[in-house]
């Protein structure tokens, strides 16, 4: 009986409503007595949701330390070290939207104090530097390029400042607060807030040049400041160690745990405001809070640009490694590409990202699965709303569910046709949470299945890389789930030839 309803799943007429609405789709008369799965574990936010979308955006340290040739500026360099001679805003965000970003965070502030843009609260800024005979705001001309290039913006405002003379002082607090207003205030929308876990130490300090400690948990009063931001700017993601929306995965080497999960459990006792990161890497499961992980990683060993590292610029093939380590385990990656002396994205960064670009708009261009039948050991209540034709629909919003009891199904995708590919994609419907715990994956070989790879997580995106499979037919096997799956994607792609 196709379309049968079993007696669970009957619903009242708000429960239809809530369930079409959930489901992303407009249910059929025939199955709008089905209801969606129970949402299970810690859910993401709206905002959240939108930031999983972006999977791969860019950060740009650019400050005084790329005339100092420095890492960290000591906050007692002077304005006039600023000096790019050729900055081109335009430049740096058509190499970002090249490579395939989504977006650009600013280091508006570095620790060195600096300022990028002309804040009325210190004079240790763009204003008084000698570029653009003080007139020149790069805050305003990357938000302005990255707008056109159809990239986010986001911005980096250091809490540790070297320079400032109020540093470790509550009147700092008032200032960094005020800063933070100057930059939700006057460059448009901003997408992600992100606040740096490196805090405290020897600094010039206005002059002092000492040491100066603060309690991260306490000196900068995170959740008032946090409510700043989503007062002004409701839609941008906070970073930080500790999220609240996006966490840090714990190194900077552009790579996810395996599993990484997309929860932590906030009741660990690093889990407050100004907490560290362990734990980080994998995440926790099942967690309390939905607070996924963003890996940062720079294109070349440092995060300011220095010629010395010029011929250290990362590869098309190892960027598009870390792009499978980190938004094939579920996070996001966050590549930095910085600025040269002529404020500009240095040549062989640009070779290097416009290549990697091409690698995955070919990689990623099309789904060999879409078109092919797919086959399914069980449908929710035989729901179309449900049904395995959602996994190759290219609609991360519609997804396959099975009946609750059902946890450990499986589907299989027909190609046709003998089909070579060497990439499976996997995505859950997030806005029911984080359920499948494993899974595996089988190839139709001499007559029999043959299992070619399995893995863990799953989430807003697995990308599972292997040897070439040459089959006709190809499982998903769902292995270990506490609830019923709803899986929005299964897409195979074959590897654009030529990453070096
Ligand atoms: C670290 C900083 O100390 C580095 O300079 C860099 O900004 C990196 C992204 O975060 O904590």
């Amino acid at each position: 009986m196709p379309f049968s309803v079993s007696r669970r799943v009957v619903l009242t007429s708000t429960a239809m409503m809530a369930a079409s609405l959930i489901t992303g789709s407009a249910a059929t008369a025939a199955d709008a007595v089905v209801a969606p799965p129970a949402p299970y574990g810690p859910l993401p936010s709206a905002r959240q949701l939108k930031w999983h979308e972006l999977e791969f955006y860019g950060f740009c340290h650019f400050t005084v330390n790329t005339f100092t040739d420095k890492e960290w500026g000591y906050g007692d360099e002077p304005e006039s070290a600023f000096n790019p001679t050729d900055f081109n805003a335009d430049q740096i965000a058509a190499t970002a939207e090249s490579a395939g970003m989504k977006g650009l965070i600013l280091t508006c502030k570095h620790h060195d104090g600096f300022c990028l843009w002309p804040s009325k609260y210190t004079e240790h800024c763009v204003k008084n530097s000698t570029w653009q005979a003080g007139n020149g705001d790069v805050v305003r001309d990357l938000s302005a390029a990255c707008r056109k290039h159809g990239l986010k913006f986001g911005v980096y405002l250091s809490p540790w400042d070297r320079n400032s003379k109020l540093y470790g002082m509550p009147e700092y607090v008032t200032y960094y607060r005020n800063q933070l207003r100057e930059l939700l205030s006057n460059y448009g929308d901003i997408s992600e807030v992100w606040f740096d876990g490196a805090n405290g130490g020897d600094g010039y300090y206005g002059g002092a040049r000492e040491k100066r400690h603060i309690d991260n948990h306490v000196y900068y009063d995170w959740p008032n400041t946090w409510s700043i931001i989503r007062q002004m700017m409701p839609n941008a993601v906070l970073f930080s160690d500790a999220g609240p929306d996006v966490r840090w995965v714990g190194n900077e080497n552009g790579m996810a745990g395996d599993p990484c999960w997309a929860t932590l459990d906030m009741n660990k006792p690093n889990r407050v405001p100004g907490g560290t990161a362990v734990g980080n890497t994998s995440g926790e499961r099942p967690g309390t809070a939905w607070v996924p992980a963003e890996c940062d990683v720079s294109i070349r060993p440092g995060w300011f640009y220095h010629p010395s590292e010029n011929d250290k610029v990362k590869t098309p093939a190892q960027l598009l490694n870390l792009y499978f380590q980190s938004v094939g385990h579920g996070a996001a990656l966050n590549l930095n590409i910085p600025p040269d002396r002529r404020g500009q994205i240095h040549e062989p960064d640009v070779k290097s990202l416009a290549e990697f670009g091409r690698l995955l708009r070919e990689t990623f261009a099309t789904d060999l699965a879409h078109g092919a039948k797919v086959t399914a050991s069980n449908v929710r209540g035989n729901s179309k709303s449900f049904s395995a034709e959602h996994l190759i629909d290219g609609d991360r919003q519609t997804y396959w569910a099975t009946d609750d009891e059902i946890k450990t199904p499986e589907v299989v995708v027909d190609f046709g046709k003998p089909t070579t590919f060497n990439i499976v994609r996997l995505r859950e419907f997030l806005p029911l949470g984080q359920r499948a715990e494993a899974f595996a994956l089988d190839q139709w070989k001499a007559g029999k299945w043959e299992q070619f790879a399995d893995g863990t997580s799953i989430g807003n995106c697995r990308l599972v890389r292997t040897a070439p499979v040459l089959t006709d037919k190809l499982r998903l096997r769902i292995t270990k789930s506490p609830v019923c799956p709803a899986i929005a994607e299964l897409a195979v792609f074959s590897e654009a030839p030529g990453a070096k």
